[in-house]
């Protein structure tokens, strides 16, 4: 935030830390979230739907994998900065970090906002801060304000020109890389979009205790936009990266090469093709756009189009090459949406896997690394069994690498001799 001087800037952090905050939602984001307010001094509390992850959180460890995390969690809770819990608690800050997953057909799916919201209403005292972090369509923040107000006709809530509301409501979209997520939190510039000017200046000091990017401060209309628009120009940049690699497999080149010569160019930056889009940001936040604008948004719908095909066309090569052969053994490297994590949601790897074990093209042979079991959906097949890479390298006739995980790109090269290889990520080229 430019304007403030160090020493005001320490003297209303040390003010700020003393605050309590609730984060709704313990997740990928929300976790991550309050160990870093944990960090520097907050009072986190974090509520949460699932009591497993709830025992898990306070016994200092943590239910998902990501780099480092694990430490600061377990160094928050045995300081007494972080606890969980599933019934909510008066705070002085209140941050909404759940799924906005979408419905069948696509239309943003708003009902775990609409849960958070409703348990923290009730709580809701004069000069409190409410927080949306997930990404969500425009209009959303406005919304909250709209379903607080139904529960809380007693409270003055902010709208755009007044700056005298009794609470302050704003959206400030995480932005974090799955895998990054520690060193983004801090390092990424933030875009804090107040229903008021106020309640975006509000925002960005909670902010500033840990950022050290730069905040960019906006509406909340705006601020809405911009992160669902950060993933959307990813996602069309990966289907023009997706349809090249079609385009080149039925003319015959190769599609690697192709991308490198042309990146040679100074101002060309074609993305990697791959198995698809997966993760539960690139792959579900264009059709946030595509609802509020149907007939306009006709690239973004492409691209969806694009990617969201490119597991069956996966799909269709391995069963191509299996049926040239009796029984075939394939390995398939990989099930989570992308390199070192195990974050399967929407992941490609996951349904290519999961469509090869329902058409029972042959054995299945699993390497996940980052995973104990198989998911759920891969359960019941018998021909299907989770193996350690260096036996599926021995055993499969093909092998077909999913993800990119590390453990993969040190393979042995002379175990793909004589094996049909099927590499959607381009790293043993
Ligand atoms: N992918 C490709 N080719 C590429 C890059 C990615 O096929 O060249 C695939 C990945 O394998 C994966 C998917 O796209 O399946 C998405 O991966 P990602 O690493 O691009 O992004 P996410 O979904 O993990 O995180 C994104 C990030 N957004 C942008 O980079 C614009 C992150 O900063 C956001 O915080 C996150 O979405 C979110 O929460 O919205």
């Amino acid at each position: 935030m430019a304007g403030l001087s160090e020493q005001s800037r320490r003297a209303r952090s040390t003010a700020q830390n003393s605050k309590r905050i609730s984060v709704f939602g313990l997740g990928y984001v929300g976790l991550p979230v309050s160990a870093a307010f944990a960090s520097r001094g907050f009072d986190v509390v974090g509520v949460e739907i699932q009591p497993s992850i709830v025992d898990v959180i306070n016994s200092g460890r943590i239910h998902i994998v990501e780099p480092d995390l694990d430490m600061l969690v377990q160094a928050a809770v045995s300081a007494g900065k972080l606890r969980a819990t599933l019934e909510a608690e008066p705070s002085d800050v209140f941050i909404i970090a759940v799924p906005t997953p979408f419905k069948e057909d696509h239309e943003p799916d708003l009902k775990y906002v609409l849960q958070a919201t409703r348990m923290i209403a009730p709580l809701l005292r004069k000069g409190n801060l409410v927080i949306l972090e997930s990404t969500s369509p425009v209009g959303t923040t406005e919304q909250i304000c709209t379903w607080i107000g139904e529960q809380r006709p007693d409270l003055v809530l902010p709208e755009p020109l007044r700056d005298n509301a009794d609470i302050h409501v704003a959206h400030c979209p995480e932005r974090v890389l799955p895998g990054n997520v520690l060193r983004e939190l801090v390092d990424n510039d933030r875009i804090i979009g107040g229903i008021s000017p106020r309640c975006a200046t509000e925002a960005a000091e909670l902010y500033q205790t840990f950022v050290k990017g730069e905040l960019h401060l906006t509406n909340a209309r705006t601020a809405e936009l911009a992160k669902l628009v950060e993933n959307a120009f990813r996602d069309v940049n990966i289907a023009f990266a997706n349809e090249l690699s079609l385009i080149c497999e039925k003319l015959n080149i190769n599609v690697w090469d192709t991308i490198e010569l042309a990146n040679r160019h100074p101002r060309v930056n074609i993305l990697k093709p791959g198995p698809g889009v997966g993760g539960h940001c690139i792959a579900i936040d264009p059709w946030f756009i595509i609802a509020g604008a149907k007939d306009l948004a006709k690239v973004i719908r492409a691209a969806r189009d694009v990617n969201e095909s490119k597991p069956h066309a996966v799909f269709k090569k391995i069963k191509s090459a299996a049926s040239r052969l009796r029984q075939p053994i394939i390995a398939c490297l990989g099930l989570s949406y992308k390199a070192d994590i195990d974050d399967m949601r929407e992941s490609p790897a996951l349904h290519i896997v999961e469509h090869l074990a329902r058409e029972n093209l042959g054995e299945l042979l699993i390497v996940e690394p980052n995973i104990r079991n198989l998911p759920e959906s891969l359960s019941g097949f018998s021909q299907v069994r989770s193996v350690e890479l260096h036996d599926a390298m021995q055993a499969a006739d093909i092998i077909v690498l999913l993800v990119d995980h590390r453990q993969f790109k040190r393979v042995d090269r002379e175990l793909l001799n004589l094996k049909i290889v099927i590499d959607t990520r381009g790293i043993w080229r």
